[in-house]
């Protein structure tokens, strides 16, 4: 077959929405985009585990201990299945991983922003995590089989996420005056950085359009921000807690709310390495890397132990 006509197969696979698969011929940006979105989403997952576990062991319960605890291991879980998936197409993860410590890879902006109160769990739950919902449940039907399969599982557990995090805001803005007070201080800071996470509007996102078009983003930067800040308001409402927007109205004409400007020279400052806690991050994820040298290495010895276990009984044999 020429180039011509491997591209027009995919073509066709792609408009008759048959996924893509590891060993399909696809054009070299479709690959290079794919891995470029998928090693980012990956470390987003195992960077974002960092603003939680710093509440583990000031959880004020142990249920709440244990429901974080097990909240933070699906997110390295996630990490790691889409490690897998990117792994797919021809990247090695040891390439993936010096990206991420070289400080040359990017990850979602929201977790260079500290967590100073409890009801940083919880809003991290309900907007971070609903954010992540809202973007990653048209990801289940994205063009690449193995990156769709994985966003299935990793949307089930962002759904739990996403409910324990909205408990807890409920808990605090139901009880004292002060927890109330927390939810709402935690609200405000967490509400502005969760609308970035969506990416910058489609009139500067270079990537949109050419994604959409290869069915591997379903819906655009602006479609998911105006989605989830519909349902997020009405969530609000539920909570008694109120949207840091003076600019929210309901319009009755877009059958959409309205909401104020967004500021996206905070956002790209984040992106570029200036947000609050990037170096912090950074740094703290590095240690732990070298901090598991000893495990990688008893692993690896372990494994040429059985190796040569098993070749010295295949000769005695
Ligand atoms: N932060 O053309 P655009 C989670 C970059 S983890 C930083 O719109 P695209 C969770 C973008 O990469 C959630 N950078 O790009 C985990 C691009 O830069 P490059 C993570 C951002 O790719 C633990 C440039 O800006 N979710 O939920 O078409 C605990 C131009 O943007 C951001 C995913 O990764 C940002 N927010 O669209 C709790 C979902 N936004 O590469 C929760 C999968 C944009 O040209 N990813 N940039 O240097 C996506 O859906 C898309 O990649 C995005 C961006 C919508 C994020």
């Amino acid at each position: 077959m020429s180039v011509q006509s491997f591209q027009e197969h995919f073509d066709s696979l792609i408009d008759r929405e048959v996924t893509i698969e590891p060993k399909d011929w696809m054009p070299n940006d479709y690959r290079k985009t794919l891995i470029r979105q998928i090693s980012q989403h990956a470390h987003s997952e195992i960077i974002g585990m960092l603003p939680e576990g710093n509440w583990i062991t000031r959880a004020p319960s142990l249920r709440r201990k244990s429901v974080l605890l097990a909240k933070i291991q699906d997110e390295a879980g996630h990490g790691l299945y889409l490690y897998s998936a990117a792994e797919t197409l021809g990247v090695t993860r040891d390439s993936l991983y010096d990206q991420l410590h070289s400080g040359k890879a990017k990850y979602s902006s929201i977790f260079n922003y500290p967590t100073i109160t409890w009801a940083d769990m919880g809003a991290i739950g309900w907007l971070v995590d609903g954010a992540a919902i809202m973007n990653q449940v048209p990801l289940c039907r994205t063009s690449y089989g193995p990156y769709a399969r994985a966003m299935v599982r990793v949307c089930k557990e962002e759904s739990f996420h996403q409910r324990q995090g909205f408990e807890i805001m409920l808990t605090l803005s139901k009880g004292t005056d002060v927890q109330h007070k927390m939810a709402q201080d935690a609200f405000n800071r967490w509400w502005w950085p969760s609308l970035m996470m969506f990416g910058p509007p489609d009139a500067e996102s270079p990537h949109t359009e050419q994604s959409v078009r290869w069915r591997i983003k379903r819906m655009t930067n602006d479609e998911l921000r105006q989605k989830f800040i519909d349902v997020t308001v009405e969530q609000a409402k539920v909570l008694g807690l109120e949207v840091p927007d003076k600019d929210l109205k309901w319009n009755e004409e877009r059958g959409h709310y309205d909401f104020g400007p967004i500021n996206w020279d905070e956002f790209w400052n984040v992106v570029k390495g200036n947000g609050p806690c990037n170096k912090q991050r950074l740094e703290t994820r590095k240690k732990a890397w070298e901090n598991g040298q000893w495990v990688r290495d008893a692993a690896m010895a372990h494994a040429e132990k059985r190796k040569a276990r098993k070749a010295e009984a295949a000769k005695a044999a």
